[in-house]
């Protein structure tokens, strides 16, 4: 059955013709038309030919007879999955129930994917996240295409296997297939790189039951070539954000960093209308809340985020306000006046920052040298005072920390005004400049690099591993008690949010509105988790008195904050009641090759 379309199968294709036009396809993938391949619907390519017959010289028969929407290579019901992430500090799971909501974004990866494969392919997307992936699906379907990072490889290698019991094509694609080898993702074929350009490839071979075990990107392609993602797919009541990408990759060099590797070090942008059309699109089907720009570093070339930044104020006044956006950018930020006035104007309410350690040495030693020969806490402030909040990433575990490094990092944090601080343990991603490092250190212990918020080591550390992973635990007790935790949010409240005629500057960010029925619900349901029924249910009316005496003017902000807390909060404690089964790293020499201290395959 394997490469039969569901009209074959069913015996009422004609199938000669069938036959005849796969053979055609064969032919015209090894012809260099690079602009027709982007026309991908059988309406547009009819179009494209009618309108301009002498365009294709001799291949004009075989891309009409390509085009006619016979029952064929046009039928294929790909089915787009995207596997559960474990419960972690990044879910946001158990605040996300205050809101009615299963998780806070959909899979873009995928969205994009399907909105590329054929228009004349039949498309559903499950995100397990969302909803559960039923038996129907799978009888639908005649490819299963699943995306997905490491940390979600148990679900995923676990839908694979379901799919294989079934009979049915697997593929996967995204940041997790160049993350691990091939064969650790049990997949049919597994896709490394971006989809853009040889997603026609992969769709031809589908069509023609002829895949390939392993699909490379032969480059990264530009960003013109992305389409409009497929927002139909989506449940998209389900999600408290939505997400477009502007740009990939990143111009800095941190040694532990898999985004230089996987997405380039020159940063790659869509065009300004294409962003506009995305917005638009997100606009037009009703969504009205936060949009997360899904950059590596969206500032990775700063003339370009100004001109967007321009554009995107403007699509702001002329549509309501627009939505409050939030990103990641580089510390270097704070050095650019103008740019922080513009993603301020442009309604920017939140930026996530790489800011890893306050010791300086662990930063030259990791290369992240962006945010050396500076006050972090000052860089920190300042972005502040352009309203907007700021989410922090830290690492512990650089070969530079010593003792001390977790009362200075639990200080830092304390000081910064981060209520949403986000440590981790340092992992040796495969594939970067510290796990070829550590490999040749012979330091390296496993592959399992995915989540660096659990308490896995994948390396062998300087400090004592069982030092560094009690510290790491201490920190997060530390920043995530109730009180220490509370104090970071009015640190921030009072940076950011000037009680009305107090201050400068643009309209209060639009998250300020936030009497909406699903605000409602998050307070009343705070109340009663956080108030009733939780221990530091004095903390909680404690830190309520002070938001309803101090911080009126920004009681939406600072209730949002106390809900994500409590999902912090019930991590942390999930964490060290798992105190005891610490996965200390042992040496794994079976498997790994010589030079990592194994012994070879
Ligand atoms: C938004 C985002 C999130 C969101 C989640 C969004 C979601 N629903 O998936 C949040 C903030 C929750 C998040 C969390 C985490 N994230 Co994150 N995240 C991102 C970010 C910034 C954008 C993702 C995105 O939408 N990209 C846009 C789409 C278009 O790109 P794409 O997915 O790569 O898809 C393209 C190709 O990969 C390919 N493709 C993708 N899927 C498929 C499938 C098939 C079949 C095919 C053919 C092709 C294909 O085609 C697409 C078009 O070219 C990426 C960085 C990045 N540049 O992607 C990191 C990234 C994906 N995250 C990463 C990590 C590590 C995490 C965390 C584990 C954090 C941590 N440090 O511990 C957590 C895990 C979540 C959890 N619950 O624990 C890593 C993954 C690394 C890896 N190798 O797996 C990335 C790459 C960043 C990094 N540091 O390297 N993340
Ligand atoms: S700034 Fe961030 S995205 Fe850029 S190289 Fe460093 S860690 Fe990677």
């Amino acid at each position: 059955m394997v490469g039969l379309c569901k009209t074959e199968r069913s015996g009422l294709c004609f199938c000669a013709l069938a036959r005849w036009r796969q053979v055609i396809s064969a032919q015209f993938s090894r012809v260099e038309v690079g602009k027709w391949n982007r026309e991908r619907t059988a309406a547009t390519s009819v179009a494209a030919l009618v309108s301009e017959p002498g365009k294709y010289g001799q291949w004009y028969p075989i891309l009409l007879a390509q085009a006619l929407p016979f029952p064929t290579r046009r039928t294929m019901n790909a089915l787009l999955v995207y596997p559960e992430f474990p419960d972690t500090y990044w879910s946001f799971k158990h605040a996300l129930k205050f809101l009615g909501k299963r998780a806070a974004q959909p899979p873009l990866g995928l969205m994009t994917v399907a909105a590329l494969l054929p228009g004349g392919w039949k498309k559903r997307l499950v995100d397990c996240n969302v909803e559960r992936l039923k038996e129907r699906d799978l009888k639908w379907a005649d490819v299963v295409l699943l995306s997905g990072m490491h940390i979600q490889q148990a679900t995923l290698v676990e839908i694979v296997e379901r799919c294989k019991a079934r009979g049915l094509r697997t593929v996967v694609g995204g940041p997790i297939a160049s993350s691990l080898p091939p064969e650790e993702l049990k997949a049919d074929s597994v896709v490394i790189g971006e989809a853009e350009e040889l997603i026609r490839t992969l769709a031809r071979d589908l069509e023609m039951g002829t895949t390939k075990p392993v699909y490379q990107a032969a480059g990264r392609p530009e960003m013109s070539t992305s389409p409009l993602p497929d927002l139909s797919l989506i449940k998209m009541n389900r999600y408290t954000t939505m997400t477009v990408q502007y740009s990939r990759g990143c111009p800095f060099n941190c040694e532990f960093c898999d985004i230089i590797e996987i997405y380039g070090r020159r940063p790659r942008t869509k065009a300004i209308a294409q962003v506009l059309r995305e917005l638009d699109q997100l606009h037009a089907a009703g969504w009205n809340d936060t949009v997360f720009i899904v950059d590596d570093n969206f500032i990775g070339n700063k003339v370009r985020a100004k001109q967007l930044l321009t554009a995107l104020a403007e699509w702001r006044k002329e549509n309501g306000g627009g939505f409050p956006l939030l990103t990641e950018a580089s510390l270097n930020l704070a050095d650019d006046a103008e740019l922080m006035q513009l993603m301020k104007d442009a309604g920017f309410v939140s930026v996530f920052l790489g800011i890893e350690t306050p010791d300086e040495s662990g930063l030259i030693a990791s290369n992240k040298l962006q945010n050396t020969r500076r006050s972090l806490l000052e860089s920190v402030a300042t972005i502040q005072s352009y309203g907007m909040q700021v989410m922090g990433g830290f690492i512990l575990g650089f070969d530079t920390d010593k003792d001390d490094i977790f009362d200075r990092m639990v200080e830092f944090i304390q000081k910064s005004g981060i209520p949403i601080a986000m440590v981790g343990l340092l992992q040796a991603m495969p594939g970067t400049q510290l796990f070829r490092r550590l490999w040749k250190e012979g330091r390296i212990v496993d592959m399992d690099a995915g989540n660096n918020t659990g308490d896995h080591l994948n390396f062998l550390p300087h400090m004592d591993a069982q030092r560094l992973v009690e510290g790491y635990r201490s920190v997060l007790k530390r920043i995530y008690s109730c009180e220490a935790y509370y104090e970071r949010v009015k640190l921030y409240l009072n940076r950011t949010q000037p009680k009305p005629g107090k201050r400068t500057g643009a309209k209060q960010p639009s998250n300020q509105q936030w009497m909406t029925r699903a605000n409602v619900r998050a307070f009343v349901t705070s109340i009663l988790r956080q108030g009733v029924f939780s221990r530091q249910r004095w903390s909680y009316w404690k830190f309520l008195m002070t938001v309803a005496t101090r911080y009126r003017h920004c009681v939406g902000a600072a209730m949002t904050l106390a809900v994500m807390g409590y999902h912090l909060q019930v991590i942390t404690q999930k964490l060290s009641k798992a105190l005891d089964e610490v996965a200390l790293p042992g040496i794994a020499k079976e498997g790994l090759p010589a030079e990592a201290g194994g012994e070879g395959k």
